[in-house]
């Protein structure tokens, strides 16, 4: 996989030189006690260059992890310009829709058994939250340490709501402490320099939180891109191929709200 065991406290993600960028950036930024804290390169026996970052896990006792990805649209707009320049194929990815809903291809690729990047990633966007809510819960990882990713098809606010109590169930003080930090973070992000100027694609909110503690980082910046100059976006308006938009801050207010209503209850 992606990822090794560091040193006391540390994981090692492997090098996305784009990722690097983006966390070199981020240590000097507003954003900094919202992310995980890079330390550099490692290189490994073998020769492979991972990064190193805080393991955000460390001090947690069994802890309970929710991955939530973050935005209205997931791929790159480059991506969907190579993939209408060279009709490049996938079969992984004609298999993996196939597994979710055996009904969804149409004639044509069917009969190719493959379909483009684009065309699984907005489907994918379309049948989970992602194309309404902004954002989509990708994995849950239990106190005793079982996880699900089955939340493809969590699309509505009830069902993304019953996901969050079931993930929150049992421990009375996250919500409210998810919730504080969540706002905390909407807030940072107005203020923040390196989020002005890009352009946040595939990144996520990593929840994690026990029996005492709870809190919420930004993760996983290996899709974000700075802004061409001149390029100013909203984080909350509609895409337009060219627009650059991302939704970020869409889904971040459409969560905090579920989250209020789940304090509520
Ligand atoms: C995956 O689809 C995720 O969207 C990946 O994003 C994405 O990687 C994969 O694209 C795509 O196949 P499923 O979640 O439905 O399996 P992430 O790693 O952020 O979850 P990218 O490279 O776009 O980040 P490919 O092209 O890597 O297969
Ligand atoms: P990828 O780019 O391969 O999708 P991510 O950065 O999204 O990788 O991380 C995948 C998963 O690894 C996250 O959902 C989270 O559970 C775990 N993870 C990532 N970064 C950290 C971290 N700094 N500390 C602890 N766990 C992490
Ligand atoms: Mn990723």
């Amino acid at each position: 996989g992606n990822f090794r065991v560091g040193e006391q406290g540390t994981i090692l993600k492997k090098l996305c030189g784009r990722e690097e960028i983006c966390l070199k950036k981020l240590m000097n930024d507003a954003l900094k006690p919202f992310v995980p804290e890079f330390k550099g390169r490692v290189e490994t026996e073998e020769g492979e260059i991972y990064l190193e970052l805080q393991d955000l896990l460390a001090g947690f006792d069994r802890a309970c992890v929710m991955d939530v990805k973050i935005g209205l649209r997931t791929y790159l707009e480059e991506e969907l310009a190579k993939a209408k320049e060279e009709l490049k194929l996938r079969k992984d990815m004609y298999e993996k829709m196939v597994q979710i809903d055996p009904s969804e291809p149409t004639e044509e690729e069917r009969s190719l058994k493959a379909i483009t990047k684009p065309r699984y990633m907005v489907w994918r966007e379309s049948i989970s939250s992602t194309a309404t809510l902004g954002f989509r819960v990708e994995g849950i990882k239990r106190a005793d340490g079982s996880s699900s990713k089955d939340f493809k098809k969590t699309k509505t606010k009830d069902q993304v709501l019953a996901a969050l109590r079931t993930f929150t169930h049992g421990y009375p003080n996250a919500v409210k402490t998810y919730l504080n930090r969540l706002m905390d973070i909407n807030s940072v992000l107005e203020t923040s320099e390196f989020f002005a100027s890009h352009e946040l694609i595939g990144s996520s909110l990593l929840f994690v939180h026990d029996m005492k503690n709870a809190n919420v980082w930004l993760i996983d910046f290996a899709k974000t891109r700075r802004l061409p100059l001149n390029v100013h976006i909203s984080h909350r308006d509609p895409w337009q191929m060219g627009n650059h938009e991302d939704g970020f801050l869409v889904g971040l207010k459409n969560l905090i709200e579920l989250f209020q209503e789940l304090h509520k209850q």
